[in-house]
């Protein structure tokens, strides 16, 4: 809750995005192009095999000290130790989070609505989610599309550090960190490129540009 988030270019990974390739693999080569937190979201494992894959995930990251957020599930971001959580509109809140887990370190809370802005549960976020700046086939069940101007109106009204996801690749890097976000959180453009580091080192680049 200290606004603490100073991270610039964030993985969101899972076994799927990765097309079949060892999420560890795909990961690491992200780090070496310039990712500096990641995130496992797993929507089609069970608790145990998220578990599992949050363990070895955990095990490669804390070698380049690198924070691991898990996906929507207290028990799977305790059970492998993670730096913190990240939650949506329809999961557990932020409040409710830290009064089940109050040693929770970073909770992330993805903003689909501005009326989000007005409640308490921003006080509980360490990070607000624009989500989705742009639509994208990697999540289809979204409501806003928040477009450039959405963050630059977002940016006004919170101190809060902003993580743009939805479609963010090495195009748009620099006009989304220039109308306000901190930080960007890639899927697809990292995890299914032939070269994820370097993938992920171009659009780390933009980012640097624009700050
Ligand atoms: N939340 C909002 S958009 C999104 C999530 C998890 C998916 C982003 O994936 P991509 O492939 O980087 O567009
Ligand atoms: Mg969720």
């Amino acid at each position: 809750m200290d606004n603490h988030f100073p991270y610039r270019l964030y993985l969101v990974v899972s076994e799927d995005a990765c097309l079949g390739r060892d999420i560890i693999w795909v990961t690491e080569q992200a780090i070496k192009g310039g990712v500096d937190v990641v995130q496992l979201r797993e929507k089609h494992l069970n608790t145990p095999d998220f578990t599992t894959s949050a363990l070895r995930l955990k095990e490669m990251l804390d070698g380049y000290n690198v924070p691991l957020i898990i996906n929507d599930t207290i028990a799977v971001a305790q059970a492998s130790g993670a730096a913190g959580i990240h939650v949506g509109n329809s999961d557990t809140p932020p409040s409710k989070i830290r009064q089940l887990w109050p040693e929770c370190g970073t909770v992330g809370y993805s903003i689909e609505y501005l009326e989000q802005l007005y409640s308490p549960e921003i006080q509980h976020s360490d990070y607000l989610g624009i989500s989705p700046v742009f639509s994208t086939l990697t999540k289809t069940d979204t409501v806003t599309e928040w477009g450039l101007e959405g963050i630059l109106n977002i940016r006004a009204l919170t101190s809060k550090p902003l993580v743009a996801i939805g479609n963010m690749n090495a195009h748009n890097a620099r006009d989304v960190i220039r109308a306000g976000a901190d930080c960007l959180a890639v899927v697809s453009a990292i995890c299914s490129a032939d070269d994820p580091a370097k993938a992920a080192e171009a659009i780390r680049n933009q980012i640097e540009k624009a700050l």
